[in-house]
């Protein structure tokens, strides 16, 4: 790996991905630089580099952001990047990663759009000598047939937004949850961790909880249905991201009710439809999830296919966001 490289790397993190740390440093410079003693000098750059990337659709503003951040830190790198979109199919996805283990790529980045049913093709990238690793979402899979998982922690942001809903009601609430994909990590963390804080406050229930596919048209379906069902006993929405709570907010107003007074709501991700949603006095909070992944995917890749040790779990760092410092955070937001 080249110096400049580090320097692009770490200036990247500094300046588009805020809180996420620059991971692994290497412990000195001087282990980078050609030795006659050792590998280094056949030691891959980025631009010998050929990486596949699995990508599980474009469901949400996260996802646009997400891809976004592969692409372009690819070109910056020059990384020559072949980029699959499975349009939400699992099916599509498995399909996807044959083909670049057909292409001979060097490493695989997938996020997985559910956590079971992986074994297969993963199995069959392992036997193809194809290392994999997972990004933004696990897998259930045994250990080996990843290098590493590269994403947040789900169920801590579950539990952060249980924590700033009993805040915002008081302690007493009737919660409706729109949950993500079903099957999918975010969705199944997100809702254990909501509910492992939840039993802390006796008065605050969940009265129904359906999925809305992270979509903000399904998000807005199934708060409409909610209404319709409970009407005015609902006090609080629980989204699972934020594009289903900006659904929820229009069918609240559809409905003749003011989200964000009459009905709390609390979501996660941070983009930016959430930060405008705050200033408008309709979203209460909205807990981080950076999708901003680039930078420290391709960096673990090239680490990997040149052997270098890795972490099995690069977590993000992430924060919580309030409407009062919505308008101030709002320009400096990246997605
Ligand atoms: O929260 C949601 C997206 O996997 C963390 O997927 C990601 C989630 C994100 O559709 O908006």
């Amino acid at each position: 790996m080249k110096i400049s490289h580090i320097l692009i790397l770490c200036t990247l993190f500094a300046s588009s991905l805020g809180p996420v740390a620059c991971i692994q440093r290497p412990d000195s410079l001087s282990t980078l630089l050609p030795d006659s003693n050792s590998n280094a000098r056949l030691e891959k750059k980025y631009e010998d580099l050929i990486v596949g990337y699995a990508q599980l659709g474009a469901e949400s503003e996260w996802r646009a952001a997400n891809t976004i951040s592969i692409k372009e830190t690819a070109e910056q790198l020059g990384v020559e990047l072949r980029f699959l979109d499975a349009q939400q199919k699992q099916d599509n996805q498995i399909e996807a990663v044959r083909k670049l283990i057909i292409q001979k790529v060097d490493i695989i980045g997938i996020s997985p759009i559910v956590e079971t049913g992986w074994e297969e093709v993963f199995q069959e990238a392992k036997n193809a000598g194809i290392p994999i690793i997972l990004v933004d979402r696990r897998a259930d899979v045994p250990e080996d047939f990843y290098v590493s998982y590269l994403g947040s922690d789900f169920l801590e942001e579950g539990r952060k937004a249980a924590r700033i809903m009993a805040d915002l009601v008081n302690e007493k609430a009737s919660i409706v949850e729109l949950v993500g994909t079903i099957g999918s990590a975010p969705a199944n963390d997100r809702y254990l961790g909501f509910r492992e804080i939840l039993k802390e406050y006796p008065q605050m229930h969940i009265i129904d909880s359906e999925s809305g596919d992270f979509t903000r048209a399904r998000g807005r379906e199934v708060m409409a249905a909610f209404l319709k069902k409970y009407g005015n006993e609902i006090t609080a929405v629980y989204a699972h991201n934020d594009d289903m709570a900006l659904g929820a907010i229009d069918a609240i107003e559809e409905y003749g009710l003011n989200p964000g007074q009459d009905i709390k709501i609390v979501s996660i991700d941070a983009a930016r439809g959430a930060f405008e949603a705050m200033i408008a006095g309709k979203l209460n909070a909205t807990v981080e999830c950076n999708p901003l992944l680039g930078p420290q995917f391709f960096e673990l890749a090239l680490k990997v296919v040149n052997g270098q040790p890795i972490p099995k779990w690069v977590p993000s760092i992430e924060g919580i966001f309030f409407p009062e410092d919505a308008s101030e955070i709002l320009p400096t937001r990246k997605y």
